[in-house]
């Protein structure tokens, strides 16, 4: 009897000992497993007489069911601390204040396209675009780009090669945005060829266009927005109006100074560049080049299919680039096209 309480308190002893399941189970075996203490003096009861084999057999089994429930105590023990310790681990404060979804915004240069063409579509302009990569005819012949132009060399312009790896002369990445002018005007022109009057062509070209260039002012692919108004008597009074009330509503300023410098553009005739003074700010006073314009060529016309004697027109051209730089006081283009979050996140 005696041993047996001491069976009870040993095993008690090495339960507690465990200090994980898988040790639990290795002292439950030493008392309950197959060739356990235990279970080896239950086999034993068959080799004693019926009187003493009774009596011990209680006594055994009183033993048994001490240990059995100081091993399921044990186990209930241990769950419960390894339960405390994951909840304790995977602690959450609910207290602390959230992370937040960052909102993205829209690219600078992209706010000044939409801006530009919201503000030509109030004063009856459509926006057209057209493809990327274009024909040498659209991009420089229709536009009056003569055959030995610096503009259709290799050092200025990207040729698209064929699968032999020869360059295509024919096929390229437009250099200017005028090339969806060209393709306006003739869909324009066969759309109303069974009128008299034709209507006017009011449009604007936005878009990307690519030149062999690269530095802080320069970037092989830009930006620009071309615009073109054809009509019966449409002359340079318009276009100067038309160019200066948008650059002040684009600037946000109405005593912004105005100026048309004299030029030359293959594709205008007379030509002019436009420059900006701003009255107030850090530029204050300067005059900046910001755009480029004129008469559109006789010959530019008749390659759009439109009679050079019958109508006239003018067409400008800027770079939205440039004058999301002068809107923010940006120094380098470059900033742009890198998609550097650093920079970007200023403009949300
Ligand atoms: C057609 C006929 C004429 C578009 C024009 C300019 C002058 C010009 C530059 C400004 C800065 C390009 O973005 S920039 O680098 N553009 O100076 N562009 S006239 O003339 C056209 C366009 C289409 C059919």
């Amino acid at each position: 009897m005696e041993n047996l309480d001491q069976l009870v308190t040993q095993a008690a002893a090495d339960f507690g000992a465990a200090s994980e399941p898988a040790k639990l189970e290795e002292a439950k075996a030493r008392y309950l497993g197959k060739d356990g203490t235990l279970t080896v003096l239950l086999k034993g009861l068959g080799k004693l007489g019926p009187d003493e084999r009774k009596s011990a057999g209680a006594a055994i089994n009183v033993a048994k069911q001490a240990v059995e429930s100081a091993l399921a105590a044990r186990r209930d023990a241990l769950k419960n601390a390894q339960l405390a310790a994951q909840l304790a681990s995977e602690s959450l404060d609910v207290t602390l204040p959230g992370r937040g979804q960052s909102r993205g915004a829209l690219h600078p240069v992209t706010r000044s396209l939409e801006r530009i063409e919201q503000l030509f579509r109030s004063i009856g302009f459509e926006v057209a675009d057209g493809p990327e990569i274009e024909g040498d005819w659209h991009n420089f012949t229709a536009l009056n780009t003569p055959e030995k132009h610096p503009a259709r060399s290799m050092h200025d312009t990207f040729y698209l090669l064929d699968e032999l790896g020869r360059v295509q002369e024919d096929v390229l990445l437009r250099t200017h945005t005028s090339p969806v002018q060209i393709r306006y005007m003739q869909a324009h022109v066969e759309r109303h060829k069974h009128l008299e009057h034709m209507p006017e062509i009011r449009v604007i070209a936005p878009g990307r266009v690519y030149r062999v260039d690269s530095d802080a002012t320069h970037s092989p692919m830009f930006h620009q927005v071309e615009g073109l108004w054809v009509g019966e008597h449409v002359s340079f009074a318009d276009l100067k109006g038309v160019v200066a009330d948008f650059l002040r509503r684009f600037f946000e300023s109405d005593d912004l100074k105005v100026r048309f410098r004299p030029s030359f553009f293959p594709f205008t005739e007379p030509s002019a560049e436009i420059d900006v003074a701003f009255m107030s700010g850090a530029l204050e006073g300067r005059w900046l080049e910001i755009a480029g314009c004129g008469m559109v060529h006789p010959n530019v016309l008749r390659f759009g299919g439109i009679d050079p004697e019958k109508y006239t027109g003018f067409a400008f051209g800027m770079g939205p680039d440039r004058l999301t730089m002068l809107r923010y006081g940006i120094n380098d283009l470059r900033l742009f096209f890198e998609g550097d979050l650093r920079f970007l996140s200023q403009f949300q």
